[in-house]
């Protein structure tokens, strides 16, 4: 079964720029399909629980505070191995050095040394883009 889902966020600095649209056109252009779609404002707690896994890092907080900074528009975005496909169509984590061609590569950069302003979120695997599912459209 390769038909899967995964949970896509753009992040607040993608939706502060004005990237929403340009993101979401990437997503459909590939030939993935938007299941979901919603605007959020989210609480200090679903955050903790979305980013569990880097709990204890010295990013972490500043993360957080980060992804409140604005409202994040949160997607599930179906297709076949769409869970790869979204990562590859997103890039590497820092938008410096992210290939152009990809979202972070194309619209992203360092502002001041900030990693975690790279547009967007993409799962990891199946596991988690279930859990983050539940976390964000539960
Ligand atoms: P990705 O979003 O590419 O899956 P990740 O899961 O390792 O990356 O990290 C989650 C987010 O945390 C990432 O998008 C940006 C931020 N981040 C990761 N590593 C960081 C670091 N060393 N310093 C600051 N922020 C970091
Ligand atoms: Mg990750």
């Amino acid at each position: 079964m390769t038909t899967e889902r995964t949970l896509v966020l753009v992040k607040p600095d993608g939706v502060t720029r004005g990237l929403t649209g340009q993101v979401l056109a990437r997503i459909e252009a590939k030939g993935y399909r938007l299941a979901e779609l919603r605007l959020v404002h989210p609480e200090q707690e679903l955050l903790e629980r979305h980013y569990e896994e880097h709990r204890g890092k010295p990013f972490f907080a500043p993360l957080v505070e980060f992804m409140r900074s604005g409202p994040v528009v949160a997607a599930v975005v179906e297709g076949d191995r769409v869970i790869e496909g979204f990562r590859s169509l997103a890039g590497t984590t820092e938008p410096t050095t992210a290939a152009p061609g990809t979202i972070r590569g194309d619209l992203g950069r360092d502002w001041g040394g900030t990693v975690q302003q790279n547009i967007v979120h993409g799962s990891d695997s199946p596991e988690s883009a279930e859990r983050e599912i539940g976390i964000w459209f539960g």
